[in-house]
């Protein structure tokens, strides 16, 4: 039985979102398991960005690669490979972040799968290399207490969950829709220190509450799981920042444009949300690097207008 039902899901592209859904019930399966099977969270190397490499990292992108060539990807861009992989002679690039929150994987937190979908170019790095509003789909699966994929293929954004009794992705919500207002960010606070003053200042406003300039009190939640937070701000709003600071090699902030930023930004996009790199809308930019780091806001509409102008 196939993974997914090709209802909903654009003619040409049915076998590799069925692909992304039969592997990631393997990779479900697997993370339910945890420590009764071998250790996932345990420290394997470091990849080309300079992450440590966990074991599941490193399934979850053999498990990938393995299902996508014959499923019509032609290039293959891992956060866990240093190169473009030519995967067969199909129609699409594809870039992954196989396993996402792998600092979550031992705690049993929600983690997840990202990817965004190219047209195959001529050039491999070409085919990743280039405006970000040139996505023909993005998505993310999640591992959680239920199994579920986010996509978009450009007209909304779909949820599926798995059906825990039949491993098949139905649908749970055909257009998600982000409210305008939030009531919680997400930040990691802890180094507020290196933040720059306009990251300061909103997050200030928030702490501020209903005496402060936004006259409401703010609710603060980090999971340290991009996957699990874009889920929660898809769900019911809220506002995410991981921009950059004043640490060493984090002038770029810490997420991935190419895997990360990209098809997340797309999701929040059709989802009615609106994502940034703090004034500069994410899809009217294009990726320089295969790896490159990119700033990011995103999340409710009015918070992130909020952003942006005290950015200036
Ligand atoms: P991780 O490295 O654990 O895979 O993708 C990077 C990421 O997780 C995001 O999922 C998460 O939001 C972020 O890093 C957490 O970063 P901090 O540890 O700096 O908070």
């Amino acid at each position: 039985m196939p993974a997914i039902a090709p209802d909903h899901i654009p003619e040409r592209l049915y076998p590799v979102i069925e692909a992304l859904c039969a592997t990631g019930v393997d990779v479900a399966r697997t993370i339910a398991r945890g420590p009764l099977g071998q250790s996932l969270a345990e420290g394997v190397g470091e990849n080309t960005g300079g992450d440590q490499q966990k074991a599941l990292d490193v399934m979850a992108d053999e498990a990938f690669e393995k299902a996508l060539g014959p499923a019509g990807v032609k290039f293959y861009a891992s956060e866990e490979q240093e190169g473009v992989l030519t995967l067969g002679d199909g129609a699409f690039a594809l870039a992954i972040d196989p396993l996402d929150g792998s600092s979550n994987i031992d705690v049993n937190v929600s983690i997840g799968t990202i990817f965004s979908i190219f047209e195959a170019e001529d050039g491999a790095e070409e085919s990743f290399l280039r405006p970000a509003s040139e996505q023909i789909a993005a998505g993310y699966i999640i591992y959680g207490p239920q199994t579920g994929m986010a996509v978009s293929f450009g007209d909304g954004t779909l949820m599926f969950v798995m059906d825990p009794e039949t491993r098949v992705f139905e649908l749970a919500e055909a257009r998600m829709a982000i409210p305008a207002a939030a009531k919680e960010y997400s930040i990691n606070a802890g180094y507020r220190r290196h933040w720059p003053d306009w990251v300061k200042s909103f997050v200030e406003e928030c702490e501020a509450g209903k005496e402060g300039p936004r006259g409401k009190d703010y609710s603060f939640r980090w999971v340290a799981s991009l996957v699990a937070e874009t889920h929660r701000i898809l769900t019911r709003g809220g506002t995410f920042l991981y921009t950059g600071d004043a640490r060493p090699a984090y002038a770029e902030g810490r997420l991935r444009m190419v895997y990360e930023v990209a098809p997340m930004a797309m999701l929040i996009e059709q989802a009615g949300g609106m994502a940034t790199d703090g004034k500069r809308p994410i899809l009217s930019l294009t990726a320089e690097k295969l790896h490159g780091k990119q700033p990011f806001v995103f999340g409710c509409r009015d918070e992130v207008e909020r952003v942006a102008e005290l950015h200036g």
